[in-house]
This record gives structure tokens, C-alpha cells and sequence, in this order.
């Protein structure tokens, strides 16, 4: 990866030490160098694997409720393995250099948490929240009973005590509602903000994807990090081609020499 400092507009730099507000939204490719796959890269692509409409949604849990469960077991194994990497702790040390930090996200893993970020807003839910899929009531497995797969596998979701239906991820599903006041947070934050950082996402989910533009008409200084094209260059104000554990890191050393 070329280094990008001559590619670093002095405008986002100038504009990052002078912000008010520093909203970062993130996407599966800064979890990627995490070595968990994201949802669209060619080679690793989870949907590369699997069709999304026979996994992510409420209807597959419906028609296969042991290949989704198991699917999002191996999923919750694979996060739990994982460290969090460079662009994780860039956001997190981020936060206490800006007078005010929003840091939404489309991802479902704790890697943002356990880089050190707090109030993370999570759009579409978390791997770590399962509840009953008919009362809703919040799932615990009793410690120690998960049996953590090592490969996609069916696995039979547990049951509710309470009512005995199954128990679902806490995700949002393709067709599912974002969760209101995550997305109002997040809506408010994108019109407000000073510097908005896209990073890491594809932005072809919707509507979590219309928060850049979002922010583009609200005249925020708007950046893209992504290794690869999303078609999304020529709307945002600066667009850095690199992997988000070397860009985050310079942005940081070039702006506060941290
Ligand atoms: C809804 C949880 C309606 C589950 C996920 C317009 C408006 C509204 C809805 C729609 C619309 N058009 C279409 C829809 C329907 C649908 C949708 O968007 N479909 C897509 C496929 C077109 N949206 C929905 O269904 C949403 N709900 O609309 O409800 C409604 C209204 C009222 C009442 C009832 C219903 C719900 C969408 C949420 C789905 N759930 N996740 C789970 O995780 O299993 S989405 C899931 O996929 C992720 O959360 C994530 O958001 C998305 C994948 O996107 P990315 O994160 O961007 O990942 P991707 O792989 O695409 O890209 C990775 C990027 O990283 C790449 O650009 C890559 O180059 C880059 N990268 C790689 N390595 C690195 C890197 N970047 C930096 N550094 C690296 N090292
Ligand atoms: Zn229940």
C-alpha cells in the first residue's frame, strides 16, 4: 500500500484539528484486517459463501432455523477469536482529541468496544444480543453451554423459558426496521457534524448507507477510506485509497502527531 501522506488533503487536516463534532461510520472492512470476512470482498465475502437471502433474513430463520443459528454461532465464535485491529484503536483514540465524537456502525462484532470505544452506536444490532424471535424477551446462554462451532453448521436454536418460542440473533435482517433511536441518533449526528468519516463500507445498505449523503448536503467535510472503489469518490470531499489500519493510524499521526 502506497503511503498516503502526500494523498492526505491538508483540508482534512486542517478541518479534523478545528471540529466541533467527528462522526466515524464504519462498515465490515475495518473489522476485515480483524481476519473476519466482510459481507461483499470477492474472496472472502461471507456472501460469497452463502446466498444473503438464505441466511440474513426473517424468512430463512423461518424456513431453516438450525442453518441460520448456526451460521450466527460461527459467526459469534469467529468475533470471539478476533482481536481488535489498528483501525479499531485509531477510533478509539480518537475520541479524546475531538470535543465531541459519534462513532456509528453497521457492524454486529464488540471489536469497536473492546478497542476502547464507548456508546457505540450500533445500526443493526449486535452478535452479542440474542432474544426470544416471539416475546422478545433477551437471551443469556447459561455459561458455558454455548457449543462455539468452528465452520458453518446447523445448529437448533435454543428455546425461550418464558414462552417457548425460539430464540432469535439480535441482528437487524434484510426487510427488518433499523432500531429508532439508533438511527435517529445517528440521522442527527450525520446533519450536524463537522468531519464525516465513512469507513470501510460498501454503502450499498440501505438506509444506514443514505447517512453520507446525509452529511454530504448538510456540508460536512466528508472522507471515504476503503482499498477498493465503492462509486462513492466523487461524492464525498476526500476519498483515501487504503486499508482503514494504515489510513486511520496516519490521519491521527498527521493531524495531532499522536
Ligand atoms: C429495511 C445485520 C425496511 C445482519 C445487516 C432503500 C431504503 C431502505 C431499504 C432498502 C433500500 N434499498 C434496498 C433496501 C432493502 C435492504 C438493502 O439495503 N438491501 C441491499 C442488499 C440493497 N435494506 C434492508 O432490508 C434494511 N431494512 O430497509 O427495512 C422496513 C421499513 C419499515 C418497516 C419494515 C421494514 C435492513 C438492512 C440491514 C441488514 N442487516 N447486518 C448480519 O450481520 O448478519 S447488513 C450487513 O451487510 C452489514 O451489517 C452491513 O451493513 C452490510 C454489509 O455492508 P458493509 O458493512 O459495507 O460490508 P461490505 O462487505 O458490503 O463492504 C465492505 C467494504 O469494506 C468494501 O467496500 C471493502 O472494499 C472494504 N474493505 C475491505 N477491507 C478493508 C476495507 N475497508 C477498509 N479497510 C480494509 N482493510
Ligand atoms: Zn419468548
Amino acid at each position: 500500500m502506497s503511503d498516503i501522506r502526500s494523498e492526505i488533503d491538508p483540508r482534512l487536516i486542517a478541518a479534523l484539528r478545528r471540529a466541533a463534532h467527528v462522526v466515524v461510520f464504519t462498515g465490515a472492512g475495518v473489522s476485515a484486517e480483524s481476519g473476519l470476512p466482510t459481507f461483499r470482498d470477492r474472496q472472502t465475502g461471507l456472501w460469497a459463501r452463502f446466498n444473503p437471502s438464505d441466511l440474513a433474513t426473517p424468512e430463512a430463520f423461518e424456513r431453516d432455523p438450525s442453518l441460520v443459528w448456526g451460521w450466527y454461532e460461527w459467526r459469534r465464535a469467529a468475533v470471539l477469536a478476533a482481536q481488535p485491529n489498528a483501525a479499531h484503536r485509531a477510533i478509539a483514540a480518537l475520541a479524546p482529541r475531538v470535543p465531541q465524537l459519534t462513532l456509528i456502525t453497521q457492524n454486529v462484532d464488540d471489536l469497536h468496544e473492546r478497542a476502547g470505544s464507548r456508546d457505540v452506536v450500533h445500526l443493526h444490532g449486535e452478535l452479542s444480543s440474542s432474544r426470544c424471535a416471539g416475546c422478545r424477551r433477551p437471551y443469556q446462554p447459561a455459561e458455558g453451554s454455548a457449543n462455539r462451532p468452528t465452520g458453518p453448521a446447523r445448529i437448533e436454536p435454543p428455546r425461550c423459558a418464558a414462552c417457548g418460542d425460539r430464540i432469535r440473533p439480535g441482528v437487524v435482517w434484510f426487510g427488518e426496521r433499523l432500531p429508532e433511536q439508533p438511527f435517529r441518533r445517528a440521522r442527527e449526528a450525520a446533519h450536524v457534524c463537522d468531519v464525516f468519516i465513512c469507513c470501510g463500507t460498501s454503502s450499498r445498505v440501505q438506509p444506514a448507507a443514505s447517512l453520507t449523503d446525509l452529511a454530504i448536503a448538510a456540508g460536512a467535510l466528508t472522507v471515504q477510506v476503503d482499498p477498493n472503489p465503492t462509486g462513492r469518490e466523487e461524492d464525498v470531499s476526500v476519498a483515501l485509497r487504503g486499508p482503514a489500519g494504515a489510513v486511520l493510524p496516519q490521519i491521527l499521526a498527521l493531524t495531532w502527531g499522536a
